[in-house]
């Protein structure tokens, strides 16, 4: 089928990436001197995952680096985003460092450097030692300082092989998934819970930046990847609807934004709370804590949210979004908002695409933290792949999704947002957490029998984006997706 093109032109010194994580793809949970994480209780207690698929295996990455980063080099991938198990390199999650552990990151890292591949770290990518959730997790204000030591430490051991430190990824769902909604380890049901973890995720974070910074010099670059929430009224012109969307954007947004980047929490999201928590968790001093120079905010993007507010008594309709509200929900203090279900084309996933929402956020947070330099860390798709006979994939709805999402980073450049580059989630099909192995987000297929990896259509369109720096988009909106109900 032919239809128009749009070019698009990235600037040279745009970072062309892809993004993994640790206990997604690493396997060898019990080697090398490991402890034990969260995730590796949480997939093993039975219901918590799909087909109680656990990361004991994964993409046996750990075995196979070597050959990962060839199948990087092949795709002239410029930057990496990896992140580091914390309980490999310090299984308790406090004291003594594991040297295997440690060895592994740094040849690692050197391979990377060695063809040429910039190694953009996260230090937490939500696999917390065990030990450190037996003394209560991120409900634990201890747990932000274990974190910063371990910071310290990984900037001691590594810091020479990095040059952006990443300290966590998606604290809200941390948060909030893990212990609102209770669909992510340590999968405990408590909104108090929730805003007291988002809190210490925010005090780990600035911490963390500070010990860095101590071992590195204060021109350390450090940042931090939000997945923050693009959210819409129902209906534009009703302003109940807007107070929703409003609301989901101080519970979502800015219980992280505020303290990290404008050094306070906001006084309407501690009041919308109230009556969950009278915030005494945030102590004298906290918020100079947290607030540190961001050099960079990641920002990790899939979909939009519709929300409406709900009538006094009336109860949420047919379809909630995924997440619904009330008991059970991520969306703590927000049990009259209801989350439309999404409409139109879908990912594998159920997310609707709509790559303006991107547009939308990266020109906003331009304007809100005037110049910020942004990267995007995370953006792409999970589709029901078929492997054709010619034994490729020819995954043309992911390559229509990821041009169009590159189409609405150009435009946001274009409009003035300092976007320095963009990490396609994700290099291989990996551990899609409570899903399992049954969402595949690679634009590298990997047969979990045989360990396998296949380029997709999508990787070697993504290799052409990256040698020319050009994206062809579709003109034609949402080609290729799946239609949804
Ligand atoms: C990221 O999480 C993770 O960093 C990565 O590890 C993961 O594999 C990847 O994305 C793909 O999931 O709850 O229906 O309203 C993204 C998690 C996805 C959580 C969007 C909030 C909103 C959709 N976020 N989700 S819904």
């Amino acid at each position: 089928m032919t239809q128009p093109i749009i070019e698009r032109r990235f600037p040279d010194s745009f970072v062309w990436g892809s993004a993994t994580a640790s206990y997604q793809i690493e396997g060898a949970a019990n080697e090398g001197g490991r402890g034990r994480s969260i995730w590796d209780t949480f997939s093993h207690t039975p219901g918590k995952t799909l087909n109680g698929d656990t990361g004991d295996v994964a993409d046996d990455h750990y075995h196979r680096w070597r050959e990962d980063i060839s199948l990087m080099q092949e795709l002239g991938l410029q930057s990496y985003r990896l992140s580091i198990a914390w309980p490999r390199v310090q299984p308790g999650g406090t004291g003594v460092l594991n040297a295997e552990g440690v060895t592994f990151y740094r040849d690692l890292l050197d391979g990377l450097i060695e063809a040429g591949i910039d190694p953009v770290v996260t230090l937490y990518h939500w696999d917390l030692p065990q030990e450190l959730q037996d003394a209560g997790g991120w409900a634990n204000r201890e747990t932000a300082y274990a974190f910063a030591e371990y910071a310290r430490a990984m900037a001691r051991e590594l810091g020479d092989r990095v040059k952006v430190w990443t300290t966590l990824n998606e604290p809200w769902c941390t948060a909030y998934l893990g212990y609102a909604s209770g669909v992510h380890a340590p999968g405990h049901t408590d909104p108090a819970e929730a805003l007291t973890a988002a809190h210490h995720l925010n005090l780990a974070h600035g911490l963390a930046t500070t010990a860095v910074r101590e071992v590195l010099g204060q021109d350390a670059q450090v940042s931090i990847t939000l997945n923050l929430h693009v959210t819409r009224p129902a209906d534009p012109e009703s302003a109940a609807d807007l107070d929703a969307a409003h609301r989901v954007d101080l519970v979502g947004n800015h219980i992280f934004l505020g303290p990290i980047l404008d050094g306070s929490y906001p006084m309407e999201l501690t009041e919308l709370t109230r009556h969950v928590t009278d915030w005494s968790f945030v102590r004298e001093g906290d918020l100079n804590l947290i607030r540190q120079r961001v050099d960079v905010l990641g920002v990790n993007y899939y979909s939009t949210n519709y929300v409406r507010q709900l009538a006094p008594g009336e109860a949420p309709g047919g379809g909630s979004g995924g997440h619904g509200s009330g008991a059970g929900s991520p969306w703590v203090s927000l049990d009259d908002v209801e989350f439309l279900a999404p409409t139109g084309p879908l990912t594998a996933m159920g997310w609707n695409i709509e790559p303006d929402g991107l547009y939308e956020l990266l020109t906003a947070l331009d304007n809100a933290y005037d110049g910020l330099p942004l990267m995007v860390t995370e953006n792409g798709a999970a589709f029901d792949d078929e492997v054709s006979d010619d034994g490729k994939i020819h995954d043309t709805n992911r390559i229509n999704y990821v041009a169009r999402h590159l189409d609405a980073v150009a435009q946001a450049i274009e409009d003035g947002a300092d976007v320095r580059g963009y990490f396609v989630w994700s290099l291989l099909d990996n551990f899609e957490w409570a899903w399992g192995y049954t969402r595949r987000f690679g634009i590298v297929r990997v047969d979990y029998d045989t360990q396998v990896r296949t380029p997709k259509d999508s990787a070697r369109w993504y290799a052409d984006v990256i040698r020319t720096g050009i994206v062809n988009v579709p003109a034609t909106a949402n080609v290729g997706a799946t239609e949804g109900v």
